[in-house]
């Protein structure tokens, strides 16, 4: 059992939920884009007693006593994260990147204020302006896309709309998004129309520390992120921003939209921004990219076409509508046969958001795991096997995940 034997001693059910979820990740091979497999360093640290500490506030301003270790603790994730990025001010309280969305939202913008994001349907997020998310339903959205030809984001269609419609913020950045970012168009067009502009860089965070992507930081006045997807880090969240607005981010996020901080997390976050310094890591996010590449090559071999036509960073857009098979149906094919992914809309998707006629891939976590672009060039033939002929090849996929897991134990 994996460490499991207090939690065991006290609570039997939740230990065996536990220890399956831990068996899922080493038996399965973990494809979702936003996903990764955290260092065992990081994940003591969030099994500490710093979970028990009180600290609302900011280092040497907390409303309550007995706060100078975890303040120690904080200072380290503040240094770390502006070192790796460049930034001038970095706030790591967040819980999430929605909450670190909501908190940008928050320090600039009142109800009924317009703003600019990605259409969730193009690859955008939730918190961008999703009518049902609290960013669609208090502000004003007017949403840009990808364009209908090559999908990749029609930024003449973002200048004329942030022109005639004169939004407070615009937000730059995405979910199933598989091109580089023009930030620096983004600024330039924020710029004309005298807007703000928020960069969240949730899932190229990695790639941009270690130089794999143009950073948003110099351009962005916000750049909101979660450190556990490229970063490698636990699940919470970070804003960076300019020195000048310090001040109105730290006080959105507490006391505006956040009281405690997760002390044990920002422990944990401390812990995996030293391991991001590392050369390692920089090695890691090329693997990462390049497994993406090869995964493209491969998926296009085996007769799949994509979203954009490939990749430039973690993550691949499957259009399945030439395997007429919905994206929902390829998830549970693929979850059968033991890969794990997300169906996901593709741009100007006929079907529904619960059915999908796509599916996103990502290589963060295999990569992890020590996969090689070999590696990817099986688990595109196991997917393609198991989308073509089901039936015939579930046992044959089956074989081959187990053999390739095997390869690369996880949580020993
Ligand atoms: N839900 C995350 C993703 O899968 O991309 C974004 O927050």
């Amino acid at each position: 059992m994996y460490r499991l034997n207090k939690i065991n001693s006290i609570d039997s059910e939740v230990a065996a939920a536990i220890e399956q979820e831990v068996n899922r990740q080493r038996n399965n091979i973990e494809l979702i884009a936003s996903e990764n497999f955290v260092s065992e360093a990081v994940l003591d640290a969030m099994g500490t007693p710093l979970t028990n500490k009180y600290a609302e506030g900011y280092p040497d301003k907390r409303y309550y006593g007995g706060c100078q270790y975890v303040d120690i603790v904080e200072k380290l994730a503040i240094e770390r994260a502006k070192k790796l990025f460049g930034a001038e001010h970095a706030n790591v309280q967040p819980h999430s990147g929605a909450s670190a969305n909501l908190a940008v939202f928050f320090a600039v913008l009142r109800p009924g204020d317009t703003v600019m994001g990605m259409d969730l349907s193009c690859g955008g997020h939730l918190s961008h302006g999703m009518s049902k998310n609290i960013s669609g339903s208090y502000f004003n959205v007017v949403s840009y896309g990808v364009r209908r030809d090559d999908n990749t984001i029609d930024y003449d269609d973002l200048r004329e709309k942030a022109l005639k419609y004169r939004p407070k913020l615009i937000v730059a950045g995405a979910s199933a998004y598989s091109r580089t970012i023009d930030f620096k168009k983004f600024s330039e067009i924020a710029k004309e129309c005298g807007a703000y502009l928020m960069a969240d860089i949730a899932h190229i965070a990695g790639l941009i520390v270690a130089g794999l992507h143009p950073s948003p930081v110099g351009y962005a006045d916000f750049v909101t992120t979660t450190t556990h997807k490229t970063m490698r880090g636990p699940r919470g969240g970070m804003i960076l921003c300019k020195e000048e607005f310090a001040k109105i981010i730290d006080s959105a996020i507490f006391p505006g939209t956040q009281g405690g901080p997760l002390m044990h997390i920002i422990a944990a976050k401390a812990v995996s921004f030293k391991e991001a310094m590392s050369d390692e890591f920089k090695q890691y996010q090329q693997n990462v990219v390049l497994n993406s590449k090869a995964l493209e090559k491969a998926m296009i071999r085996n007769g799949f076409e994509l979203v954009t036509g490939g990749t430039d960073n973690h993550l691949i857009l499957v259009n399945l509508t030439n395997h007429n098979i919905t994206g929902k149906k390829a998830q549970n094919l693929l979850d059968e046969v033991n890969i794990t992914c997300n169906k996901n809309g593709i741009p100007y998707d006929t079907q529904k958001p619960t059915l999908t006629s796509g599916i996103r891939l990502g290589t963060p976590a295999v990569t992890t795991r020590g996969m090689t672009t070999d590696d990817m060039n099986e688990i595109a033939d196991i997917i393609s096997m198991t989308l073509t002929d089901f039936d015939f090849n579930k046992e044959e996929a089956l074989h081959r995940v187990k053999k390739l897991v095997e390869k690369y134990p996880l949580y020993r």
